[in-house]
C-alpha cells in the first residue's frame, strides 16, 4: 500500500476524540450541559479580555479550545495496558508521565496518553488518563484469584480493532476507510455496559475491598469514566454549576486562583448511580462523572518543586483531606501559602520557574539584517523583536487526580496501602518506557528559540 494514502495519526486522534465526545454526550446528558456551560463562560471570558484572546490566538490555544478534552479509563491487566498503548499509538498518542496513586489510597498507577509535539497537539490535544489496577494490593487471596480469573476471561478489544492495530503497525498507517473503521471499532472498548460479568454478591465483595476494584473487574470493558472540557475560568464554571443542576465537589484541585495560571486546576461532579444487570440480579453501580479543568503554564523542575512544597505546606496545616467541612479554610491556606509563588510571567521566567515559547514579531522581522539589531534572547525581548508566551501544561497532577478519584468513590473508599510507586513494573506491563514530560516542555521551548534565531538572526 503506498504510504501517501495514509491518514495522519493526528487526524485519526481528532476524529476519535470527536466520536468519543458524541458517544459520551449521548450516554451522559449532564456532560452536554457542562460543555454548553463551559463554552458560554469561555466566550464571556474572551469577550471581556481581548488581550487574553490575542495571547491564546498566538499560541494556538484559542483554535484548539473547543475540541480540547481529556478522558480517563481504568484497566485490569498488563496485557490490556500493552494493547491500549498500541491502540493509542495508531492515533499518535504516547504514554507521558507516571502517576502513583497509592499514597492517596487508590490501588492504581497511571500514565497519560497524549500527543507530544506542539504541532500534533495543535491538531488535537486529546488525552486519556489511563490507570492500571494493582491486583497485588488485594489482601484476600481468594478474592484476588477471583479477580484475576474474571479479568483473564475478558477481551476488551474487538477482533477488528486488533486487526487494524496490527495492520497500522505493519504498514505504517491506515488509509481513509480503515481509519474510519478503526475509530468506530476502537470506540467499542470505551463504551458503557449495562450488564456486569459477575453476580451481585461477587460485585459486593469486590466493592467492599475497594469500589475501584469492582469498577474494573465486574465489567466487560474499561468504560470511559469522564470527559473533561477545558475552561478559561474554572471559578466561574464552579459557581454556575448548581444553577444547571450540577453539584460540584467542594474544592477545586490544584493551585489557587491567580492572575497567571500555573499547571492545572480541576473540579468534578459526583458519579451517577446507574442501574446494572448482574448475572443473577438487578443492582446499581456508579463510575461515570463529569469534570472541568483550567490549564496554565507548565513549570520547570524548580517551579514544580516550589508548587509541591507550597501545596504540601497548605495541606499539612489543614491536617486532613480537603472536604466540604474544611473547604473555606483550605482555600484560605492555599491562597496564603501561594503568595510565595511569583504571579507574573516575567518573574517566573527570570527565576526559571516555568516554560515559555518565543515568537518573532513583525518588528523583529522588519529589523532583520540591520547591523545594530539585538542579538541575545533577552535583548530581543526587551527590544520587542521577540514575544514571550507561557507554554501550556499538557499533563496531570497526582494529588489532584487522587482528589478526583476520591470524590467519585466516596470517602468510605479511602484505604491505606503500604505499597510504593513502581514505575518499572508499570513500564514492564506497558511494554515500553513512559516519556518524561519535563523533557517534552524543554524541547518545545528550545524549538521556539531555534525558530526565532532562524527567523531573526540567520
Ligand atoms: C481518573 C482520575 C484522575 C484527572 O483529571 O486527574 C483524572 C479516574 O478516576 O479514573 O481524571
Ligand atoms: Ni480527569
Amino acid at each position: 500500500m503506498p504510504t501517501v494514502s495514509f491518514i495522519s495519526p493526528d487526524d485519526i486522534r481528532k476524529g476519535f476524540s470527536k466520536a468519543m465526545s458524541d458517544m459520551y454526550r449521548a450516554e451522559v446528558p449532564l456532560y452536554g450541559a457542562l460543555m454548553e456551560l463551559v463554552a458560554e463562560i469561555n466566550r464571556g471570558v474572551l469577550d471581556a479580555d481581548p488581550r487574553l484572546a490575542q495571547h491564546l490566538q498566538r499560541t494556538g490555544e484559542l483554535q484548539r479550545l473547543d475540541m480540547e478534552r481529556h478522558g480517563a479509563i481504568r484497566l485490569g491487566t498488563a496485557a490490556e495496558l500493552a494493547t491500549i498503548g498500541r491502540l493509542f499509538a495508531v492515533m499518535g498518542m504516547q504514554p507521558v508521565g507516571y502517576y502513583d496513586l497509592t499514597p492517596a489510597g487508590v490501588p492504581v498507577h497511571s500514565t497519560a496518553f497524549r500527543a507530544v509535539h506542539e504541532s500534533a497537539l495543535q491538531t488535537s490535544p486529546f488525552r486519556v488518563f489511563t490507570s492500571l489496577l494493582r491486583l497485588e494490593l488485594i489482601e484476600n487471596p481468594d478474592l484476588r484469584a477471583f479477580a484475576e480469573a474474571a479479568l483473564a476471561k475478558r477481551s476488551i478489544f474487538t477482533p477488528r480493532a486488533l486487526a487494524l492495530i496490527e495492520q497500522a503497525e505493519k504498514h505504517g498507517g491506515l488509509g481513509a476507510a480503515d481509519a474510519d473503521e478503526f475509530i468506530r471499532q476502537a470506540l467499542e472498548t470505551f463504551r458503557w455496559h449495562h450488564t456486569a460479568t459477575v453476580t451481585a454478591a461477587q460485585y459486593q465483595q469486590l466493592s467492599d475491598q475497594h469500589r475501584l476494584i469492582a469498577d474494573v473487574v465486574a465489567f466487560k470493558g474499561p468504560h470511559i469514566n469522564h470527559l473533561t472540557p477545558r475552561t478559561l475560568d474554572i471559578d466561574q464554571v464552579q459557581a454556575a454549576m448548581p444553577g444547571k443542576g450540577i453539584t460540584p465537589k467542594a474544592v477545586i484541585e490544584g493551585p489557587p486562583r491567580r492572575n497567571c495560571p500555573i499547571l492545572l486546576r480541576q473540579t468534578s461532579f459526583k458519579a451517577l448511580d446507574e442501574s446494572i444487570a448482574f448475572t443473577d440480579a438487578q443492582g446499581s453501580h456508579s463510575a461515570r462523572f463529569g469534570e472541568i479543568e483550567q490549564r496554565g503554564v507548565a513549570l520547570t523542575p524548580k517551579g514544580r518543586a516550589l508548587y509541591d512544597q507550597l501545596l504540601n505546606a497548605a495541606r499539612d496545616e489543614l491536617g486532613a483531606f480537603p472536604n466540604e467541612g474544611n473547604a473555606a479554610r483550605y482555600m484560605a491556606l492555599m491562597t496564603q501559602h501561594f503568595q510565595a509563588f511569583p504571579d507574573n510571567h516575567a518573574q517566573m521566567r527570570e527565576q526559571g520557574l516555568a516554560y515559555f515559547r518565543y515568537f518573532a514579531t513583525e518588528k523583529g522581522l522588519a529589523a532583520r539584517g540591520q547591523a545594530d539589531r539585538p542579538r541575545t534572547l533577552d535583548a530581543l525581548i526587551a527590544a520587542g523583536h521577540v514575544d514571550v508566551e507561557p507554554l501550556v501544561y499538557e499533563d496531570f497532577l497526582p494529588v489532584s487526580a487522587a482528589g478526583i478519584f476520591q470524590s467519585n468513590l466516596g470517602d468510605a473508599a479511602q484505604s491505606h496501602y503500604v505499597a510504593n510507586a513502581n514505575q518499572a513494573e508499570f513500564e514492564q506491563a506497558l511494554g515500553r518506557q513512559t516519556l518524561d514530560e519535563l523533557k517534552l516542555y524543554e524541547q518545545t521551548q528550545q524549538r521556539s528559540i531555534d525558530e526565532c534565531t532562524q527567523a531573526l538572526l540567520a
